[in-house]
């Protein structure tokens, strides 16, 4: 069977980013604001009065410390809440194409391709701005690549399907060099007035080169040994905006229109989850754990990663074998466990094996084996 290589990536950083004390303070001031403004109906016993947030909780709970965001300004003003992204014309490159370039542009330097190389785009995140045309067919447009583009969303495991797709399509000889790219713009579909998720997401784009070992000429490629997918249905992390939304008035700019989780179920069914698929599939490829170099993990909460990294092991470990993003990236949805792999790979000598991780809304679950070329 032909044998796939990750050739490339590339990590595009917004230059806006807000720590925990700043999101706190924001947070509370809507919270005071929110409860003056309804003070008698509290009193009534109509509504409930909001909490405020804490700094220490956030980061006790979550190992988050600050996150990336497009715009920093709306976030901040405790009588919005929500990032300011101007709406664009058609005929200028959208916000979510146009973050992707930097990440783009950096896979083909690391990959030594051109865009003239790329013959398929595969743009694989949890949001896509709008319903079409596929942002993946205008970043193809933008860079002036050919060949073919689809989006697709698999939520917090887009990326390491997206890599299935991508070598999927080299070996049927649909494609030979595929750019897959994770422009994560979550900010704006995270619901900052809300205590419990308030602090969870940041904004980034990562962007991988996949293409066949025969044609890499980068001296810094991975091999892909494997890939393995799992779906499993759950509501308990869940965003009910889409496009029959008009169609019934009442649940218009409800709660459920932005991203929901039941955080604590999500913890406890889906920790075990990863563990065991991390350890069949390598087992499956005939990897002692102990060959196991790294674990490049979801990022979405620290202790969660401590878990299922402390299981596939067996034993305690140290950081560098799961490296952590998540305390300044905060949960990039499906590029946190690409930036992990994006940022701690260069001590990887010809070889040494690691395993790229994601796992969440779905559910869904997905490992790339991968061993230095
Ligand atoms: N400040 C102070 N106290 C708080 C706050 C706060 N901000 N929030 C909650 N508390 C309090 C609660 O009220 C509760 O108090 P009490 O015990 O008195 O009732 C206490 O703290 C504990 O609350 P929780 O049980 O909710 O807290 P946890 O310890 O479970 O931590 C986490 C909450 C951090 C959310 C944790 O459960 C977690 O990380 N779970 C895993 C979640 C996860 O992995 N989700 C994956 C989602 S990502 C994904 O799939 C992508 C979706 C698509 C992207 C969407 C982009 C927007």
């Amino acid at each position: 069977m032909k044998q796939i290589v990750i050739s490339g990536t590339g990590l595009f950083t917004p230059a806006e980013s807000i720590s925990n004390a700043e999101l706190v303070v924001a947070f509370n001031g809507y919270v005071r604001r929110y409860n003056e403004k309804n003070a008698a109906a509290i009193e009534r016993g109509e509504l409930t009065a909001l909490t405020d947030s804490n700094a220490e909780f956030i980061e006790k709970a979550s190992g988050i410390k600050s996150r990336y965001v497009i715009n920093k300004s709306g976030v901040l003003d405790p009588d919005r809440m929500y990032p300011y992204i101007p709406e664009r014309p058609n005929d200028q490159i959208g916000i979510q194409a146009e973050i992707a370039l930097t990440a783009i542009e950096q896979a083909l330097k690391a990959a030594h391709k051109k865009p003239e190389d790329v013959d398929a785009v595969i743009v694989a995140c949890s949001n896509m701005q709008r319903a079409y045309p596929a942002v993946s067919v205008e970043i193809q447009a933008a860079m002036g690549m050919k060949g073919w583009a689809y989006d697709m969303n698999v939520a917090c495991s887009s990326a390491t399907f997206g890599l299935q797709a991508a070598g999927d399509a080299i070996r049927s000889g649909s494609a030979k060099c595929v750019l897959m790219v994770n422009p994560e713009i979550t900010s704006a579909h995270l619901e900052w007035r809300d205590r419990d998720c308030h602090f969870i997401f940041g904004d980034v784009c990562t962007a991988v080169i996949v293409e066949a070992a025969d044609t890499c000429t980068s001296e810094n490629a991975f091999e892909i040994l494997g890939t393995k997918l799992q779906t499993v249905f759950s509501s308990n992390i869940r965003n009910n905006f889409g496009f029959l939304n008009r169609c019934d008035e009442s649940g218009v700019g409800a709660r459920d229109k932005t991203f929901m989780q039941e955080g604590r179920k999500v913890f406890k069914e889906v920790c075990p989850m990863v563990a065991e698929q991390i350890s069949t599939h390598i087992t499956e490829l005939d990897i002692p754990v102990e060959k196991l170099k790294r674990m490049w993990l979801h990022q979405a909460n620290l202790s969660m990663n401590e878990l299922i990294t402390k299981r596939v092991l067996g034993r305690e470990f140290a950081r560098e074998e799961a490296p952590v993003i998540l305390d300044t990236y905060a949960n990039t949805s499906s590029a946190g466990s690409i930036i992990a792999f994006h940022l701690h790979q260069a001590d990887f000598r010809k070889g040494e094996v690691g395993v790229i991780c994601s796992f969440g809304a779905g559910y869904s679950i997905g490992s790339v084996v991968v061993r230095k070329r």
